[in-house]
């Protein structure tokens, strides 16, 4: 496995990072024009999510060719360009493989829907009545996972949008088909794959409904997953780049299996349970207060195991699909700065690597849209009309989406103060928020005490710290569910980060872990640390080093 320890990457949704053609959708030229920024903030990967060919009804998330870029976002040249370009500033390219579905635009479906019995193959194809649903599954993005061909007599499998048709894995060729396009990408110089959703790939030998739920205990970290992704891994030889799989309600025995080195699967996963704390009773859609308590204890028993089981943990907080986590876990108002700095310093010292998402660094906030006009992701559309079918106004209904719609991180990346964020000349296909003028590149680039500055303290820190990169970790103040704080070894070398959650001031002693330990880092100009008390300021953070 590659050596990533030490390693950052930066998450680019390219339709928001920067226009460079007037058209208000971002491009890939865009990027190019601002890698200097991604080299000053010292980040080593850059994830671009899909630029490849697709009808754009999840932004990309349905690709119709895997090896064709999107007009929209530009050419070929262009994204090899970017490759050369990264290359120089030591910033090598991950792309996103979309492979547990196509789009039905792809070549495969539409060759399916006009009867060819080897492309009806490559997908879960169910035969069937129009009134007699496969099972009772239910789309992740609303409504049931199965829709109905009337000249195929058929079925087909969508865990996504309807138009996001799911691949059938069984089925040697369609494995052997994204092999190929996983060479074709390696052969153009890219150093780095993320996999989307890739624990849905598997699903259940026999199509069942089920009682107690949507349907996902069936496919998720499906029965054959680590057997595909041992095959995908071995024959593309991508055993020593840096790959991500993203994992949707997923088990950690599973995500230790997906990243423990001997497994020869992946070198990390996403998994989302630390971003479900204000979910009521799991569900998105109903709004409620952080469970801080519950936060710890899944980042405790997540890493403590992954470190026991030799697997590797993907930080983060912020993606495309996640609002941002400044209005989430932190504080919009007064606090905004301290509390932006506090919650980054809690994910990019723990064991793992870390990631950043565009705009993340600056303390982006979520846009607070008022109307359901400003929002343009098909799950959050598709969710508000389910939700005034399930009898919430039209105000409730909006509230939730201005919590919970995933277009909350996809508003214009904020450059500078001039029109548009310095996003775009012309009108951006999403509305940028009002606060551009007071958090943006510009500003932030020129502040020593900027939110963007202390990004690049904090990764300039895990270059030069073994501790950081590589250190073991135990957790400390497990009682108090407003602190995060935990320790990290390594050798002679040793660490201590305290953060507080919350808004309150706190007093902790944490059995004076940090005796013989300096503050290195910290939210604050002046911490309060006594021999036996330390008094941690609303939302402070101080990282001590021996
Ligand atoms: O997301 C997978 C996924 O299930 C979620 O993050 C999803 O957006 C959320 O749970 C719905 O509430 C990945 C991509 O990151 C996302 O952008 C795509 O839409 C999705 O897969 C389908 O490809």
């Amino acid at each position: 496995m590659s050596d990533f320890k030490n390693k950052v990457v930066y998450q680019v949704y390219p339709k928001s990072f920067q226009d460079s053609d007037g058209d208000g959708v971002g491009d890939l030229r865009g990027i190019i024009n601002r890698l200097d920024y991604l080299k000053e903030l010292g980040i080593d990967y850059l994830w671009l999510t899909p630029v490849f060919s697709s009808p754009q009804k999840d932004n990309g998330y349905d690709i119709s060719d895997y090896c064709k870029i999107e007009p929209k976002f530009g050419t070929m040249q262009d994204l090899e360009e970017l490759i050369a370009e990264g290359e120089k500033r030591g910033i090598g390219l991950m792309l996103d493989m979309v492979f547990n579905h196509t789009s039905t635009s792809h070549e495969w479906f539409q060759r399916a829907l006009k009867g060819e019995k080897k492309y009806q193959d490559y997908y879960i194809f169910k035969e069937g009545e129009p009134d007699r649903i496969p099972t009772n599954w239910e789309s992740k993005f609303g409504g049931p996972a199965w829709e109905y061909v009337p000249a195929l007599h058929k079925w087909y499998l969508h865990l996504f949008d309807v138009t996001q048709a799911d691949l059938n894995w069984e089925n040697p060729e369609v494995r052997e088909e994204l092999k190929n396009v996983i060479r074709f990408w390696k052969e153009k110089g890219i150093k780095g794959f993320r996999f989307d959703v890739v624990n849905l790939i598997s699903k259940p030998e026999v199509f069942e409904d089920d009682l107690e739920g949507d349907g996902r205990r069936f496919y998720s970290d499906g029965p054959r997953v680590h057997e595909y992704l041992k095959e995908l891994v071995r024959d593309t030889g991508i055993e020593d780049m840096v790959t991500v799989g993203e994992m949707s309600s997923t088990s950690l025995r599973d995500c230790i299996r997906y990243s423990a080195p001997k497994e020869k699967e992946l070198s990390m996963c996403f998994s989302f349970h630390h971003l479900k704390i204000d979910y009521k009773d799991g569900n998105k859609w109903e709004l409620m207060e952080p469970d801080r308590r519950a936060l710890k204890d899944l980042f405790e028993k997540w890493q403590l195991q992954m470190q026991e089981n030799h697997g590797w943990n993907a930080l983060f907080w912020c993606n495309h699909d996640q609002p941002r986590i400044v209005s989430r876990l932190g504080n919009e108002g007064r606090y905004w700065k301290e509390s932006a700095k506090m919650l980054a310093t809690c994910i990019h010292l723990m064991r793992g690597t870390p990631y950043v998402y565009q705009g993340e660094e600056l303390g982006m906030t979520n846009p607070h849209y008022q109307k359901v006009s400003q929002y343009r992701d098909v799950e959050s559309l598709n969710y508000y009309e389910i939700l005034l079918r399930e009898g919430k106004s039209e105000e409730e209904a909006l509230k939730i989406l201005a919590a919970r719609s995933r277009d909350n991180s996809r508003t214009p990346m904020q450059w500078s103060g001039e029109k548009n964020a310095g996003f775009t000349e012309g009108s951006p296909w999403i509305e940028v928020p009002d606060n551009y003028d007071r958090i943006n590149v510009e500003r932030e680039r020129a502040d020593e005490d900027s939110i963007l500055s202390y990004y690049k303290k904090l990764i300039a820190l895990r270059k030069r710290s073994r501790v950081v990169s590589e250190g073991s970790i135990a957790f400390l103040e497990s009682e108090n569910e407003k602190v995060l704080a935990y320790r990290r070894d390594y050798g002679e070398e040793s660490i201590v980060v305290l953060n507080n959650l919350v808004a309150d001031e706190i007093e902790i002693g944490t059995d004076r872990a940090w005796e013989g330990y300096q503050k290195i880092v910290g939210n604050y100009a002046d911490s309060d640390i006594k021999k036996d008390v330390i008094k941690l300021k609303p939302y402070e953070s101080i990282v001590l080093e021996r």
